[in-house]
């Protein structure tokens, strides 16, 4: 099973805010603090603190450091605490060398002060980072080049703030695009001609690929922090709009498609559904447009709202808030395209949202957090039609049936649980013409789990998975490698793994032949630094997976 140290390295990550950014603000009953030491607590909060707290402390997957509870705790006893961790997931900085003595206690005292607050992110402010590249009477009347751009792919380089534009028939790079930093998710605009990508820092890259060489035609930043693009699909509305989710500040913005101009803000602070508390930093989880209305399906974390924003009149919007579960992430459409299937992760659901009618199907009970990614959609042979996820904290995979009509029985339950080869899952994959399901266990603490996926056969879904070892395929030479995300190509006849090595060390991406899962290819490049998410345009333009 996964440890809570796999839960921590990802959800830990460090928050791209500055000390600069947030004000201190010193709270006159807290312990004294000089300002260096104000300066080196917030970075050290920003880093290591603030992914699971909160950058407010308001408490995310870990729990609220408002100074109301926190100046009561007292600097001895916040001492401890973050010296040992606690056995609810809470790492020990101190014990473990991470943190020194010194740094404990700075933060210690830090913690009751009030929480800095890094600024708002307005229309004014993303103005000012606008670039319109190239605007659109300027770009091509139709496609300039020779690629096969369905089968191209969009392949994040984590930490060198790049993707890569890769061929899928002849495997070549045609094209390294700068983006922001570590792109989080690839998007496809309706008609295939636009692909957004947007990094952790909230910049959103527009990029055109009807052009001789595709390259950025627009980029903005839409706050400090953010995860998720998409784009309007509903008929209509092809190709016309973009909206980007933010972490910082909690809010989503809907921007012109072609252009990236921004026209409208929301802040999606607010009351969570259960204890209808007051949440002042609810980030954006994933967002997906609809195909049933001019609506986006924007998925609200801390307060598990799943808000449908209709964008049919941005000046009178429309937004239904569906009350689902606390702690939206990822997650994907059924078959249909009609249920929408996200994970509530620190809730062990996964919650369905019918973007027909507007409203939560059902809350289902699945394994220890779960993570789909966008899920694996497959007919089980016994079952009819299912979605797939597979987890962070267990080594399971739930099968959740899809169809209320033709098998009712199974519709929105678990029908199925598969056993992996261990927690630490990130992302699982088919594709419709494929009959293996291939699970990746990127965050397993065991280095042979983590470089090497599980594919079972869905014809035979009693029969023990095989193993393939992705990493040795690749032969690299040392390094803390993991093999991330399985994506198909447009044929739905080869599946891609990334193998994410060390910044300085040389990474790549292994292709398989689906139907005989041995090795086709090895992509390695020195300008394929730490590839982590791969999306095939078609498959990505048309919610294949
Ligand atoms: Fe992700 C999807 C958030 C860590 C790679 N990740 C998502 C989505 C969200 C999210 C909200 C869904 C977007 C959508 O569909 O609209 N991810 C977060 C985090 O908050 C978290 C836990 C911690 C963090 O600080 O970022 C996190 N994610 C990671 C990683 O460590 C990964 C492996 C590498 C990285 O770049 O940081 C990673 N996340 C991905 C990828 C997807 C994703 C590749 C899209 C998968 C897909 O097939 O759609």
């Amino acid at each position: 099973p996964g440890t809570p140290e796999t839960e921590m390295r990802y959800k830990g990550a460090p928050v791209p805010i500055t000390p600069e950014q947030a004000p201190t603000v010193v709270t006159p009953k807290a312990p004294p603090m000089t300002e260096p030491e104000f300066t080196r607590a917030k970075q050290i909060y920003f880093e290591r603190c603030a992914g699971c707290h909160g950058v407010l402390r308001k408490g995310a997957t870990g729990k609220p450091l408002t100074p109301d509870i926190t100046l009561k705790r007292g600097t001895d006893y916040l001492k401890v605490f973050i010296n040992y961790g606690s056995p609810a997931g809470m790492p020990n900085w101190g014990t473990s060398g991470e943190l020194s003595e010194k740094d404990v206690d700075i933060m210690a005292r830090f913690l009751q002060h009030e929480p800095p607050q890094p600024p708002e992110f307005g229309l004014e402010d993303m103005r000012a980072t606008w670039k319109l590249i190239v605007p659109p009477n300027k770009r091509p009347k139709k496609k300039e080049n020779n690629y096969n751009l369905d089968n191209l792919f969009s392949v994040t380089l984590r930490d060198t703030g790049e993707i890569a534009l890769i061929d899928g028939d002849t495997k070549k790079i045609i094209n390294i695009v700068k983006t922001g930093y570590a792109v989080h998710i690839s998007r496809l605009s309706y008609s295939g001609r636009y692909l957004y990508v947007i990094g952790r820092d909230a910049q959103v890259n527009l990029i055109d690929l009807w052009m001789k060489n595709p390259d950025n035609v627009a980029v903005i930043k839409v706050g400090l922090e953010a995860r998720s693009v998409d784009t309007s699909k509903y008929k209509g509305y092809e190709d016309k709009l973009a909206i980007a989710g933010s972490y910082w500040p909690p809010q989503y913005t809907i921007m012109k498609g072609d252009t990236l101009e921004p026209l409208k803000i929301v802040s999606t602070r607010g009351y969570t559904v259960d204890t209808q508390e007051y949440h002042p930093e609810p980030r954006v989880a994933s967002i997906v447009a609809s195909h049933f209305h001019p609506e986006f399906v924007v998925n609200v974390k801390e307060t598990g709202q799943t808000l449908m924003v209709n964008y049919a009149d941005l000046n009178n919007l429309k937004v239904t808030s569906i009350g689902t579960e606390r702690f939206l992430h990822d997650g994907g459409w059924d078959a249909s395209k009609r249920y929408f299937l996200v994970a509530a992760n620190q809730r062990n659901k996964v919650a369905v949202v019918d973007a027909k009618d507007n409203k939560l199907v059902k809350l289902v009970d699945v394994g220890k957090i779960p993570h789909p990614g966008r899920g694996a959609n497959f007919v089980d042979p016994k079952f009819g039609p299912v979605w797939a996820t597979g987890h962070l904290g267990d080594e399971t995979i739930s099968l959740i049936g899809t169809d209320p009509v033709k098998h009712k029985n199974g519709a929105w339950k678990v029908v199925r649980t598969l056993k992996g080869q261990g927690g630490g899952s990130l992302f699982i994959k088919t594709h419709p013409k494929s009959k293996n399901l291939w699970v990746d266990t990127a965050l397993n603490p065991n280095a042979e789990i983590s470089q090497s996926v599980a594919v079972y056969d869905i014809n035979n879904l009693d029969k023990p998975f095989q193993v393939v070892k992705i990493a040795e395929m690749a032969g690299l030479g040392e390094g803390p490698k993991r093999v991330v995300q399985p994506e198909y190509n447009k044929a739905g006849d080869e599946v891609w793994f990334s193998v994410w090595n060390g910044k300085d060390q040389q990474s790549a991406i292994v292709i398989l032949d689906d139907k005989t899962r041995k090795l086709k290819h090895v992509i390695k490049d020195k300008r394929l630094v730490t590839p982590t998410g791969k999306f095939n345009v078609y498959n990505t333009q048309h919610d294949v997976y």
